[in-house]
């Protein structure tokens, strides 16, 4: 009998030329919920020959259908995309909460309320983008008219992490696709869930079969590998850890294909003694425990200004204790567990490497006591550390959690220098009522995206991504539309 839905007896399927592939019982592995521990459901991996045969419907659905299909065509399709998420908003909801144990109203307000708002925004800035043209004068009087067009990249390999799963999904997707592009995904292997359903939406939307498939599984010697590795794919567009996409970077170096790869971060926020403290403040929570610090943009250094650092920290000491640990499916729960028990035995370690450095936790360092349902989760107290240096590995290492350490600075050069001080370059956000210097600070910083007041707000327009460590190229806006298409200049003499 064939598989019809994404999540048929309970198992969360591949999507190989628009149907569901049927799983062979040596092929599943376990998706654990990180809030409880317990088993939420098992996950089909592909193996090699499921890879291969994504990346031939996709190669082949290039070559179909979807080759004729219009801009228009291809905008509308997006924008019933995102019409089809919104009809099925908790579905996905309860998917992303499952895989995570992040809390139900991050789920709503950011991660599928921005799946949405990815469909929506491609759809415009593709369906707006004209072709620009120009008019060549030789010296011996020739002219030519010159215009490029530009054409889909081809098959796309999606490979992205389990913070922010659909979020980061749909980033890539609903640009690739408005371009016209086909592709294969690979999401995280912890949080499989809504790419299958997505798949679901997309067919509903009326897609053609082959130019969206799913595989999934792990990194290394799984499907993770087999797609990045195969000589089918046109470009690679990568979003996880800096130590991951430099060996996948490797591997598709050797065939020459573009790559997308949006990495990890040490972000800096740097707080000026004029600030809007309360404002500050909540902005500074937010910035550092939102989705329990799995954001590649959350704060991990904190530089105040002296005569206002104990306020700062003492501020953000408080607000940490506010925050509630609990049943991701509350409406009052803010904060969820870390993805995994692996991830947590990562973090506890610079809890460890903090306390050996001399530093004080003013607040949290250690493993919440949690109701007994929740006892198996992968809990961990939201943490604030002071007395660090800037060279400990507190404050140099990208940890991945709710923590932050927080230092003292006296002149404007020296929070630069200090922000600056680090081998990565995602976001930095500044915090001050002096406008100017917001600006002169802002853009002081060597970062791909510099805040002002505020952190995380976001014009989809706008471009995206990191620097050193924290990767290659951007995405956004025209910067999508530059990586997901190949441009082919034409020259008329006229
Ligand atoms: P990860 O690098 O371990 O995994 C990312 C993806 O790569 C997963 O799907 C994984 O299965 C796959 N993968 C792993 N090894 C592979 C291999 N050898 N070949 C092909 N694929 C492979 O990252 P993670 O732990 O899932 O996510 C957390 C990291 O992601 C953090 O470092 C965070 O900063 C970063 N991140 C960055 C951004 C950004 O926009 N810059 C956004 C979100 C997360
Ligand atoms: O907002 C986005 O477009 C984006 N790519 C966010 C990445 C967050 C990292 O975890």
């Amino acid at each position: 009998m064939s598989v019809t839905t994404a999540f048929a007896d309970g198992i969360v399927h591949n999507f190989v030329g628009g149907e569901f592939a049927e799983p062979d019982s040596r092929s599943l592995f376990d998706n654990i919920n990180p809030a409880t521990g317990d088993l939420a459901g098992r996950v089909h991996e592909a193996g090699a020959a499921l890879v291969d045969r994504a990346v031939r419907s996709a190669r082949d659905a290039l070559a179909g259908p979807w080759s004729s299909w219009t801009v228009n065509d291809r905008t509308a399709l997006l924008r019933r995309a995102a019409d089809r998420i919104q009809e099925r908003f908790e579905e996905f909801v309860a998917a992303e909460v499952r895989d995570t144990g992040k809390p139900v109203t991050h789920a709503r307000d950011v991660d599928v309320a921005r799946a949405i708002a990815n469909f929506r925004a491609f759809a415009d800035v593709v369906g707006a983008a004209g072709q620009a043209s120009f008019l060549t004068e030789l010296p011996d009087g020739r002219r030519a008219l010159n215009y490029a067009i530009r054409k889909p990249l081809g098959v796309v390999a999606v490979v992205v992490p389990w913070n922010l799963p659909l979020l980061l999904l749909t980033w890539k997707v609903a640009p690739a696709l408005a371009c016209g592009n086909t592709v294969v995904v690979k999401p995280s292997e912890e949080t499989p869930s809504t790419a299958a359903l997505l798949a679901e939406v997309l067919r509903e939307a009326g897609l053609p079969a082959g130019v969206y498939n799913v595989v999934h599984g792990f990194g290394g010697g799984s499907a993770g590998e087999s797609l990045t590795t195969h000589p089918g794919i046109d470009g690679v567009t990568f979003t996880g850890s800096t130590a991951t996409g430099s060996h996948v970077m490797r591997t598709v170096a050797g065939r020459v294909r573009p790559v997308s790869f949006e990495l990890g971060g040490k972000n800096a926020a740097v707080v000026f003694a004029d600030a809007d403290l309360d404002a500050t403040l909540d902005g500074l929570r937010r910035s550092i425990f939102s989705n329990t610090g799995q954001v590649c943009l959350c704060t991990e250094r904190v530089y105040v200004q002296r005569p206002i650092f104990d306020d700062v920290v003492d501020g953000l000491a408080a607000r940490a204790r506010e925050l509630t640990l609990g049943d991701p499916l509350s409406e009052t729960t803010t904060t969820g567990p870390l993805i995994s028990r692996a991830h947590r035995d990562k973090v506890l370690t610079y809890f460890s490497l903090a306390r050996e450095a001399g530093a004080t936790t003013v607040v949290g360092g250690g493993v919440p006591s949690m109701a007994p349902a929740l006892d198996g989760g992968s809990w961990i107290e939201p943490t604030i550390w002071v007395g660090l240096g800037q060279q400990d590995r507190p404050m140099r290492d990208e940890v991945f959690g709710p923590v932050a350490g927080v230092i003292p600075f006296d002149s404007e050069e020296e929070a630069i220098a200090l922000a600056n001080d680090t081998e990565y370059g995602l976001a930095s956000s500044v915090w001050t009522s002096d406008l100017t210097r917001g600006h002169r600070v802002a853009q002081a910083m060597r970062v791909g995206m510099s805040w002002v007041n505020t952190w995380f707000l976001r014009d989809l327009r706008s471009p995206f991504g990191g620097m050193g460590l924290s990767g290659i190229g951007r995405e956004g806006g025209e910067a999508s539309l530059h990586f997901y298409t190949e441009p082919t200049n034409v020259c008329v003499q006229l």
